[in-house]
């Protein structure tokens, strides 16, 4: 199962309103973690597998995702039958590019 590393109030929050409304919240396991905060709270927290404790980052067996577009990119290629990634045959130089924020370990 993917897992989402998410902070509450951050750029991970649409990440996880994309899995709500992609109808995955059974599917996608979701983790709250902490980041350091700009008002001077917060902290990384260690288990955020993200290399620079960021999120979101999602990671799925092998495949470790960072970058809102790419994750939205691979979760809507991934769930298909959601019915909100890209048409079938549309291909773009965007593809290369998103190529750069997964990680095959
Ligand atoms: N370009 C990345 C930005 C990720 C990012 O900077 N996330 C912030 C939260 S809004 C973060 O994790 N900050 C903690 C830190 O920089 O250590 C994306 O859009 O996914």
């Amino acid at each position: 199962m993917p897992t989402l590393y998410h902070a509450p109030n951050s750029r991970s929050t649409g990440i996880v309103q994309l899995i709500e409304e992609m109808g995955l919240t059974d599917q996608v396991d979701i983790v709250s973690v902490t980041i350091p905060r700009q008002d001077g709270s917060g902290s990384r927290d260690p288990r955020n597998p993200h290399p620079e404790g960021k999120v979101p980052y999602l990671v799925n067996e092998s495949d470790y995702i960072r970058e809102r577009g790419a994750i939205i990119a691979y979760l809507t290629d991934m769930f298909p039958e959601s019915g909100l990634g890209r048409s079938v045959g549309i291909r773009s130089g965007a593809n290369t590019c998103l190529g750069c924020s997964i990680t095959r370990g």
